[in-house]
């Protein structure tokens, strides 16, 4: 086993893949920015190396500077996190060419999903269902295109293979508006990505987004955990996540999951990963796949009680998976709050000094976050400060727990969204479940302040 890692991230994941390497008696080396010199998380760190000014370019973007730490240091491996360099293959590829273990997917793997056209291709020859749409990436002549979007039938969204998370991407409905729609995205792509590369898919207008988590080895073993309903978003910014998803039967999950985890033994997949679906009348079309933990991946281990952070460890050390998918059970319901430093109305970034911070406790409430009373959040990153997860025996005791958690949370000094929150875990139609991902924006739309 590794005797000590880099975690080249900041904030809540930052800690929680430090508490990861602490129960596993290996050492974590914290790498931070100026901005986040205070953090408790670099103070009681085993070391810590500054990378670089508060700018993530110059610091958490910076490979050379994280690759210098890692040397300097003397780690063995380097934990990505989620976001900055998480899904670069360039960083990946650097980091096993000066001798670390890079946690997380090959490169030739993150390199595959990166490009949404190849991600598709190799999904479909792997036996994954996927959005019915254009084979591979669009060419130029316009009656081919006029064609495919006849055959696919209208509406039909027009994608970036650079895209992916909502960036890049414009829904077409008649005929009329093809051609320019499709010259237009592939302006922007070629602008925001690099590569000018689109690809077409029908338009589904009422999904809900479901993902599958999956584990794999590097022994051909892969399992996966289940799903999560990640609907609850705004401007593609997740903002309640749970497990299982409501009134999805269990079977149909299974087949999913059968599915992914196939996938991820015929392409050689290693690592934690994710399959995005969206999922309308019962059935599931594969969207994308993230090759990184996830934000949300707390809900998955609260139903599994499985260490998500732990077994990414295991299997870039090279170990089996512990379990088979037989021996995975599914406990439960979870579900998950992102707290972020933000106008609960307006969403205008919150940053500044935290003067209180009273977080919940009690049967199923778990709190991941680095901040504590008296932190200052800095303004040059992503508002998430923290998360609060419950676990309980059904979806209504989770609902309940969530509801107490929230009465309990106190923060003050910046604005939060937890009074957001707290008007949702009592919506009835979200406690009802089953909402799609439009929900929340038209809730927002007809809410009164
Ligand atoms: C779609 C779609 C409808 N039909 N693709 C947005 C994020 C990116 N991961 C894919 N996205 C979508 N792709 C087809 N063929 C609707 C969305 C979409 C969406 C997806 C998941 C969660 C929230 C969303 C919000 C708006 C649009």
């Amino acid at each position: 086993m590794f005797k000590k890692i880099l975690v080249a991230n900041r904030g809540e994941i930052a800690l929680r893949i430090q508490r990861a390497c602490r129960e596993m008696g290996i050492k974590a080396v914290m790498v931070y920015s100026e901005a986040d010199r205070d953090a408790k998380y670099v103070k009681l760190a085993d070391e810590a190396v500054c990378i670089g000014p508060a700018p993530s370019a110059q610091s958490y973007l910076s490979m050379p500077a994280i690759i210098s730490a890692a040397e300097v240091t003397d780690a063995e491996a380097i934990h990505p996190g989620y976001g900055f360099l998480s899904e670069n293959a360039d960083f990946a590829e650097r980091v096993e060419k000066s001798g670390f273990v890079f946690i997380g997917p090959s490169p030739e793997s993150i390199r595959i999903m990166g490009d949404k056209v190849s991600a598709k291709q190799a999904m479909i020859r792997a036996g994954v269902p996927c959005v019915p749409g254009s084979d591979g990436a669009l060419p130029d002549d316009p009656a081919t295109i006029k064609r495919i979007a006849k055959t696919i039938g209208y509406p039909v969204i027009i994608k970036a293979a650079g895209g992916g998370g909502g960036r890049g991407m414009r829904v077409v409905h008649t005929e009329a508006a093809l051609i320019h729609a499709v010259q237009t995205t592939k302006a922007e792509a070629a602008a925001a990505f690099g590569n000018p590369e689109v690809y077409m898919e029908k338009f589904l207008q009422n999904p809900r987004h479901i993902e599958i988590q999956v584990l794999a080895d590097q022994h051909r073993n892969a399992v996966y955990l289940f799903e999560r309903d990640c609907s609850m978003q705004r401007r593609h910014q997740k903002v309640i996540e749970e497990a299982p998803a409501p009134g999805i039967a269990r079977r149909l999950i299974e087949k999913i999951g059968e599915r992914c985890a196939a996938a991820c033994k015929k392409i050689g997949y290693r690592g934690a990963g994710t399959f995005e679906f969206l999922y309308e009348n019962g059935e599931f079309y594969f969207i994308e796949m993230n090759t990184r933990v996830q934000v949300e991946h707390p809900v998955t281990e609260m139903i599994t009680g499985i260490d998500i952070v732990r077994q990414q460890i295991l299997i870039a050390a090279g170990e089996k998976l512990p379990f088979t998918q037989r021996q995975i059970q599914l406990r439960g319901h979870a579900i998950e709050c992102r707290i972020n430093a933000e106008d609960p109305y307006k969403f205008t970034p919150s940053p500044g000094r935290v003067t209180t911070w009273h977080m919940p406790g009690g049967p199923g409430v778990r709190v991941d976050s680095h901040v504590y009373a008296n932190y200052t959040v800095p303004p040059n990153y992503d508002s998430m400060i923290g998360k609060l997860i419950v676990h309980g025996d059904t979806r209504e005791q989770a609902l309940a727990r969530m509801r107490t958690a929230l009465a309990e949370t106190a923060i003050e000094g910046i604005k939060t969204n937890v009074p957001l929150h707290r008007e949702l875990m009592v919506d009835a139609n979200f406690e009802a479940g089953g909402t799609n991902i439009h929900y929340l924006e038209s809730w927002l739309e007809q809410r009164d302040r």
